[in-house]
């Protein structure tokens, strides 16, 4: 916990409801080391938790009433009672990450909400940036309502409920983020297999530094980058359906997500399959009506089984977002033993050609991350991604320790300098860390404070 900050947030809460808080939550943003849009695919994900995080101080309140309040002031005060249903704010609204969490706390856990709490919310994770804001708003949310309702859940009990939880704002993601900000190990990356959830602790090669930097576009999930993801999301359910078409009777059951290829055939390559989606579909953008017939299906069903909402549009890449996911799954295999061998080079390699597919295969990088990744390289980055989502946001990159000081001056020279207004510091645009630990929640009163 950031002593000072707590404590700070802790005045300031005491300021503004009159009394002090019971306790203050921190949970970590993370940057993706590799493995990107693999996660709601049930493949594996090598984040880490950064030194950015969400910060609540709390406290409880007699009736069923969540009251927010921002910190920073950016975002408007809200307040919505614990009775279900919670119906959403409007769309893109912060209050939504709260409610998210209250829904999906009461939903899928069963947890009884009885009392509502003081919220006020301090953060220091860009938004749009790649780097899960939102998922921290969602976890620590969670976290402070679970400590103002005296429940105890295992952290890897709600890193299973809380992606659900999450998509009550709308975003069809996967597991990554919350297990990251949760299960996180200070000093460590993570590696995460889903369904069920595993996690465990990969270390950094020695000699090298991880540095986060801002393309300056941001993203925002609740925004028009949504739709570019969640388009994406639909794009892997559609290449199920015509796997288990291509796969007939070798297929045990049907597919409910790509991943599924690795658990009912273990040992085989998965970028070998790609050959029997290419076998029934061209590498072209294909309609839904086109998709269906391949099938053999009407499109409509498809449409309602895969919940294709019409804001979609009727263009799907389905050999091309394929490659993408099962190469991308294999070279988090390869980057977790380069990591535990201690190759930084192996590891950079895999980071630029997993950044190659995501740009060439998924379409999920632009203009502006693709210069940041340029002039990271030429910079001495031994290795240099998108990490996130992409659409813009951050890149990651891997950087020899010796060298990251003259890294740092040659970005900041050929990117920022041009880019930035008197108004922002170059130092909250790209930084050095070390991982950090997941989220925790400190007891105010027996913190002594
Ligand atoms: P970011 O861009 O940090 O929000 C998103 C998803 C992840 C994962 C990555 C791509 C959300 C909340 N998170 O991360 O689950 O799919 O993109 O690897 O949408």
């Amino acid at each position: 916990m950031e002593p000072t900050r707590a404590a700070s947030l802790a005045d300031q809460f005491r300021d503004h409801f009159g009394n002090p808080p019971t306790a203050v939550v921190r949970a970590p943003g993370r940057v993706n080391l590799l493995g990107e849009h693999t996660d709601y695919n049930g493949l594996p994900v090598l984040p880490m938790a950064i030194d950015r995080s969400v910060m609540i101080a709390l406290a409880p309140r007699p009736d069923r009433v969540v009251s927010l309040f921002n910190a920073g002031l950016q975002f408007a005060p809200r307040e919505y009672d614990l009775s279900e249903p919670i119906p959403p704010y409007e769309d893109g609204d912060w209050g939504n990450y709260s409610k998210a969490a209250a829904d999906g706390l009461v939903r899928y856990s069963g947890a009884r909400l009885v009392r509502g709490a003081d919220l006020l919310v301090d953060g220091t994770i860009p938004s749009g940036a790649g780097l899960s804001s939102s998922s921290a708003l969602v976890v620590a949310n969670a976290l402070a309502l679970l400590a103002a309702n005296d429940i105890q859940m295992p952290y890897e009990e709600l890193a299973e409920i809380l992606p659900a939880a999450e998509r009550y704002v709308g975003t069809l993601s996967g597991g990554m983020d919350q297990a990251a900000s949760l299960l996180a190990r200070a000093g460590h990356a993570l590696r995460i297999d889903f369904s069920p959830l595993r996690v465990r602790s990969v270390p950094l090669p020695e000699g090298y530094r991880v540095v986060v930097c801002h393309s300056l576009v941001r993203a925002e999930k609740s925004g028009a980058a949504k739709q570019g993801y969640n388009l994406r999301v639909i794009e892997c359910r559609l290449a199920c359906r015509v796997f288990e078409r291509a796969l007939g009777t070798s297929l045990p059951r049907g597919l409910h997500a790509l991943g599924d290829l690795a658990v009912l055939f273990p040992g085989r390559p998965l970028v070998d399959f790609l050959s029997h989606l290419s076998a029934q579909i061209p590498d072209r953008p294909l309609s839904l009506a086109e998709v269906a017939a391949r099938i053999g299906v009407r499109p409509e069903q498809l449409r309602a089984e895969c919940d294709i909402t019409p804001d979609l549009g009727d263009r799907f890449n389905l050999v091309r977002r394929v490659r993408h996911v099962l190469s991308e799954a294999e070279r988090v295999n390869r980057a977790e033993a380069a990591l535990q061998a201690g190759d930084g080079t192996a590891f950079g390699r895999l980071m630029d050609a997993s950044h190659g597919s995501c740009r060439d295969d998924y379409d999920v990088s632009c203009a502006e991350l693709e210069v940041l990744i340029q002039v990271a390289k030429e910079a001495g980055a031994v290795g240099a991604r998108l990490t996130g989502a992409g659409f813009g946001g951050c890149t990651v990159n891997l950087v020899r320790e010796d060298d990251h000081a003259s890294f740092l001056t040659r970005v900041d020279r050929y990117f920022y300098r041009s880019r930035l207004d008197h108004s922002t510091r170059v130092s909250d645009c790209r930084f050095v860390f070390n991982p950090e630990r997941g989220a925790e929640v400190v007891s105010w009163r027996t913190a002594g404070c």
